[in-house]
């Protein structure tokens, strides 16, 4: 996979040298090239940014260097074979940034971002873009950042180790597909007692299907706890008797939904405890 990023501090991005990243990189797996937006400028003060049109606060990204920017990166990546480019532009009102996005850009050759500062890029920046190239522009989360790169610092790191051979242990990668939109159990290591904190009995045990259902049960608890979102989103049919046992005990019970008609067995859906009457 070949990797362009684009940014007014391209000493920011140079973090992706070290972490898996770097690996990647020796390996030959993933090519990154980081370039300085001023390099495409012509004046004097290499300026980068100008007033709002129509007035409002800040400051808003010139469309020229990043014209000229793009235009000179994707010249270069097609002499050099990167396949069909996408360019990915960091906004806080991008769509959000998943797990499941991860994995479709780790299925590209080629990734170019943009990494904006200010209140943003000229709009006209990826209008144009999107004429000629596929462009999404996506937002690690609603928080408000200072601009790009930490985004894209996610990003990369995210969609590179699904990259096939960037992370070492494939094993970790295949638990991940399983994890079925619960977040994860709680993991220890030796010694089995720390600072009067005993590592849970069951993990001693050696008893491999305890061990299974107590992971299991954590992953339910913890997600009913901290992510009522995803509990909604379970599907039933999928949960056995202990599963169902250990949400209830959570305050999320099964429910049928009665307004059904025909032979076909009613839908059925989880109710938690803040879950509201409609
Ligand atoms: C890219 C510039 C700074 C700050 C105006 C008006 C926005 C831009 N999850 C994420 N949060 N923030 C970003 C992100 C921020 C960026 C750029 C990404 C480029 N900035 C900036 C404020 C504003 N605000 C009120 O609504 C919120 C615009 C990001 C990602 N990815």
């Amino acid at each position: 996979m070949r990797i362009d990023a684009i940014s007014i501090f391209p000493e920011y991005l140079a973090a992706l040298d070290l972490s898996l990243i770097g690996k990647a990189r020796t390996a030959g797996l993933v090519h990154l090239e980081v370039h300085d937006l001023r390099e495409f400028t012509h004046d004097r003060h290499r300026t980068v940014d100008d007033s709002p049109t129509g007035g409002g606060a800040g400051m808003v990204m010139k469309p020229e260097p990043w014209g000229e920017a793009l235009d000179a990166v994707l010249s270069r990546g097609a002499v050099e074979g990167a396949g069909e480019p996408m360019l990915i532009v960091p906004s806080p009102s991008g769509e959000r940034f998943t797990q499941a996005m991860a994995h479709q850009l780790a299925e590209r050759s080629w990734l170019v971002f943009a990494c904006g500062r200010y209140e943003g890029i000229d709009e006209r920046v990826m209008v144009d873009a999107e004429s000629r190239i596929p462009v999404r522009r996506v937002s690690l989360g609603d928080y408000v950042l200072n601009g790009g790169e930490v985004a894209v610092l996610a990003i990369v790191e995210a969609v590179a180790r699904l990259v096939p051979g960037v992370v070492g242990n494939a094993d970790s990668l295949v638990e991940e597909s399983h994890e079925g939109g619960l977040l994860e159990y709680p993991v220890y290591t030796k010694p089995p007692a720390w600072r009067e904190l005993a590592v849970p009995e069951v993990l001693l045990s050696g008893h491999h299907g305890r061990i299974e259902r107590w992971r299991r049960d954590e992953r339910l608890r913890r997600t009913a706890q901290r992510r009522p979102d995803l509990i909604q989103e379970l599907d039933v049919d999928g949960l056995d008797r202990a599963d169902i046992a250990t949400l209830a005990a959570a305050g999320w019970h099964v429910v049928e939904n009665g307004a059904t008609s025909g032979g076909a067995s009613p839908p059925r859906f989880l109710a938690g405890p803040a879950s509201v009457a409609d």
